[in-house]
């Protein structure tokens, strides 16, 4: 399989400064040569471009809409034109705001190719929210809603079709941060949701089974890996840390049973924030993750 690795360096849509080194972070921690190294076929983009950070509080009710917007255009673009390609996209971020652009790229396509989205959101949050409910106006809290259709009409509308995707084809795991007016959006979408007490209750075999169990042949798995969803306690190098989350061997059975499918079709890696981090471990301990998300196992390969 050929694989695109696409820098988006950002951090507009985020409430600290830093995950703009994301993608560099990953490079250092050698994720292509790691891939490449299974056998696959990898080729590094390089980095997209765009606006600086502006650093400015929100109007009404968004954080640097101009600028996240700008991101997200040449985000969306990007990644169709890769899937258009036949490869399977990586996306580097950059902050968690940019799966707009992603994800509805990957939505156009799977439209386009007649196949079945499933999404998977792994978090410490729901990102669910929206102007009128966010405690930040940071926009890396709402791309899920965006790509629902609630949102910023300049957003909403990225990938041309609206909404870019439904509810339904979201499954969120490890989330265990939701704002208090999102809470209510959340359930009113009715989005699956696998919070940590699911984990806690089933583990997390039975919960990557649960959330995989609608998975076919003719599905296309996007994996939206927001590094936050690690425990802290493994994963300091992220702005937001929420304690409570998977940890190592947790993490490992949850990218494992996602290969396991055969049906990763794109991912992204983001809110990755070297500015928190000590000595690179949190892009290491992503990249191994995402080794295991693309195959490698103990005893086989
Ligand atoms: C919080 C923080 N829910 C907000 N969100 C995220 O500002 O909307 N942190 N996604 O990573
Ligand atoms: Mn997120
Ligand atoms: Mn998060
Ligand atoms: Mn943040």
């Amino acid at each position: 399989k050929a694989i695109s690795l696409i820098g988006v360096p950002t951090d507009i849509g985020a409430g600290h400064r830093g995950a703009s080194m994301g993608p560099e972070a990953l490079r250092v921690a050698n994720l292509g040569a790691k891939l490449s190294k299974r056998g696959l076929d990898v080729v590094d983009r390089g980095n997209l471009q765009g606006p600086l950070n502006p650093w400015q509080p929100p109007h009404d009710g968004y954080r640097h809409l101009p600028e996240v917007l700008a991101w997200n255009r040449a985000v969306h673009e990007a990644i169709y034109a890769e899937l258009k390609d036949g490869r399977l996209p990586i996306m580097l971020g950059g902050d968690h705001c940019l799966a707009i652009g992603s994800i509805s790229a990957v939505a156009r396509h799977c439209r386009e190719q007649g196949k079945q989205l499933r999404v998977l959101w792994l978090d410490a949050h729901a990102d669910f929210n929206t102007a009128d409910v966010t405690p930040s106006g940071n926009i890396h809290g709402m791309p899920v809603a965006c790509l629902c259709g609630k949102g910023p009409q300049e957003l909403v509308e990225i990938g041309g079709h609206v909404p870019a995707t439904t509810p339904d084809v979201f499954r969120q795991i490890g989330i265990r941060s939701v704002d208090e007016g999102e809470k209510r959006l959340v359930r009113e979408s009715r989005v699956s949701i696998f919070d940590m007490r699911h984990v806690d209750e089933v583990g997390m075999k039975r919960t990557m089974e649960e959330a995989l169990s609608d998975v076919d042949d003719n599905t296309h798995l996007h994996i939206s890996f927001d590094v936050d969803f690690l425990d802290p306690t493994i994963a300091p190098g992220v702005g937001t840390t929420v304690r409570g989350g998977p940890n190592y061997r947790e993490a490992q059975l949850c990218m494992e049973m996602i290969a396991d499918t055969g049906r990763v079709g794109s991912l992204d890696i983001v809110e990755l924030n070297p500015a928190f981090d000590k000595k690179n471990q949190t892009a290491r301990l992503a990249v191994d993750l995402v080794e295991s998300l693309f195959g490698k196992s103990t005893l086989i390969r």
